[in-house]
């Protein structure tokens, strides 16, 4: 428990100071058994092919494309019932964060080759007034995910800077950075495995390494609204 506290503690920091942070377990095994049990079966069901995001003109070139399910959580309440769900909003408010749940995505990268998520701002999909920090998302990984198998990765410091300007690919409406307009900042690629967390500002500049191999990636996106 005191370890837990002090990784959160860790975690807020870094969310405050670089905009994003990283918990590794942080949901007991149990918990992500749970999960992966509710949300594996969602994917392979819903997944292929009718929500199909074809970012090959927008990205290096690649043969696979990206698959979302946009809200998993309303197709199955369970899942919101679910331990790692209640785990999550647990550490976020130990974290000091008050906000609540708003929607939800599952992202497949199927390989061989499924490409990189283009830079961008989750608020950049946003509606209507936020907080100028832009809300919350917390990603969750199902696959080990890394620079060759899809890991997140941030532009450090970028949730300082407001709304960066994004295009909008026609076909598809996936909004995204240009490289020309790109802030300039390191770039922080992480590595996670189920249990762990990333959780970023809706205003840190993101995206995730292409799939180098034929592995697939699956992984949970939670929005939340900061509460004022
Ligand atoms: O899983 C990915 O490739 C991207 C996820 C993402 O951009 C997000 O959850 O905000």
């Amino acid at each position: 428990m005191e370890l837990m506290n002090q990784k959160l503690q860790n975690a807020a920091c870094s969310l405050d100071r670089h905009g994003y942070c990283c918990i590794n377990a942080a949901i007991p095994h149990t918990a992500v058994r749970e999960l992966v049990g509710l949300l594996v079966p969602l994917a392979k069901r819903e997944l292929r092919p009718p929500l199909r995001i074809d970012l090959r003109h927008i990205s290096s070139p690649s043969t696979s494309p990206i698959y979302q399910l946009n809200r998993p959580s309303e197709i199955n309440p369970h899942i919101k019932a679910s331990a790692a769900f209640q785990e999550i909003r647990n550490m976020l408010e130990m974290m000091h964060l008050s906000c609540h749940f708003v929607s939800d995505a599952l992202i497949l990268k199927d390989g061989p080759h499924a490409p990189a998520t283009p830079w961008h701002q989750d608020v950049a999909y946003d509606t209507g007034p936020s907080d100028p920090r832009g809300g919350l998302t917390v990603w969750v990984p199902l696959d080990a995910a890394d620079r060759v198998t899809g890991g997140l990765r941030y532009l450090v410091d970028s949730h300082r800077d407001g709304l960066v300007r994004h295009l909008t690919a026609e076909a598809t409406k996936v909004r995204y950075i240009a490289d020309d307009t790109m802030p300039s900042s390191t770039v922080h690629e992480t590595t996670s495995r189920p249990g762990d967390l990333c959780i970023h500002w809706r205003t840190t500049v993101h995206g995730s390494a292409e799939v180098r191999g034929s592995h697939s990636r699956l992984a949970w996106s939670l929005g939340f609204e900061l509460r004022p």
